[in-house]
């Protein structure tokens, strides 16, 4: 049995649907602050700072594991710091605490942004410096942290990947590479972008099936064969604001990208690697991405273009 928490955000909105594709409708418990727009299964309100109603849900759905995605992101983090502590980090030891008594598995996203400007930037290894300069970094690395205390402390089984940016047709929460799914709606239904991250800005990208295939298998994985835990560097291309825009041009070739770099979210990229290594999720649980740039903006174009046209 599967309880997702922050269901509603960019990577639930997918990973819930495809849990419930896996496991069966009734075993996956959506939960978040606000109730989806359309009745989509199981649902519950949870405010993860609220350790009696995490304890409640707990105990009333009795999950086997449970899928931690409640965050504030990068953008939104800087400005709202104390909250983005508050969230991320106080909701996460109040789902450890919970998880201390129950013994369900807990899967905690990371990120790219738990590294920082001191971090080795090309084929960021596994192992190395981590002094984020953003809130949502400090909830991150603490956050690995926590998870490996939990399991080394009192044998909760916390696993967890690094993520890089997400691209998907599922909006984005307020992060800094929201930009790279930004421009695919706007190509669809504008036939321009204005990029908030300068030119040149390379970051680890993911396609959404890829983020949520490698979050499946990071929990199905055989714990033998686990020399890491909670924090596996996985990611899948490499992209620039222009290699995304030439990618859209060869479906959309009027497609017009422009530049207006907005202080904030660029500081934040500017101090993010360039290139992760991902060798140990590979050697450890077979991580491998499935979709390249153009495998993506191929599939993501043909959804939005579903969507689009629904619309209209
Ligand atoms: C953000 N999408 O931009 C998230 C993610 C690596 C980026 O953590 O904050």
């Amino acid at each position: 049995r599967v309880l997702v928490t922050g269901a509603a955000g960019q990577i639930g909105s997918a990973l819930v649907p495809a849990l419930r594709e896996a496991y069966g409708e009734a075993e996956v418990l959506a939960t978040d602050l606000h109730p989806p727009a359309a009745d989509t299964g199981p649902f519950a309100v949870l405010d993860c700072t609220d350790g009696r109603a995490v304890a409640a849900q707990v105990a009333a759905h009795r999950p086997t594991v449970v899928f931690h995605l409640a965050a504030l992101l990068s953008a939104v983090g800087e400005r709202k710091p104390q909250t983005a502590f508050e969230v991320n980090l106080g909701g996460l030891f109040t789902l450890l605490e919970v998880a201390r008594e129950s013994r369900f598995a807990v899967f905690t996203p990371s990120s790219i942004a738990a590294f920082g400007p001191s971090t080795p930037r090309d084929g960021t290894p596994q192992d190395t410096l981590q002094r984020p300069t953003t809130m949502y970094g400090v909830t991150k690395v603490a956050g690995e942290l926590l998870c490996d205390y939990y399991h080394t402390r009192y044998g909760v089984d916390t696993r967890g990947v690094r993520y890089p940016g997400i691209i998907s047709d599922s909006p984005p929460g307020g992060g800094t590479t929201d930009y790279a799914v930004e421009i695919f709606f706007a190509a669809v239904e504008e036939g321009r972008y204005t990029s908030f991250l300068k030119r040149g800005t390379q970051l680890d990208m993911m396609y959404m099936p890829d983020a949520v295939r490698a979050a499946m298998e990071v929990m199905e994985a055989d714990s033998a064969r686990l020399v890491h835990r909670n924090a596996f560097n996985v990611t899948a291309m490499q992209l620039t604001p222009e290699r995304l825009g030439d990618a859209i041009r060869r479906h959309l070739p009027d497609f017009e990208l422009d530049f207006d770099p907005d202080p904030l979210r660029q500081s934040i990229a500017d101090s993010w690697p360039n290139r992760l290594d991902d060798s140990a999720a590979r050697e450890e649980w077979d991580w491998r991405p499935q979709f390249d740039l153009d495998a993506m903006t191929d599939d993501l174009l043909r959804r939005i273009r579903e969507r689009v046209g629904a619309r209209r």
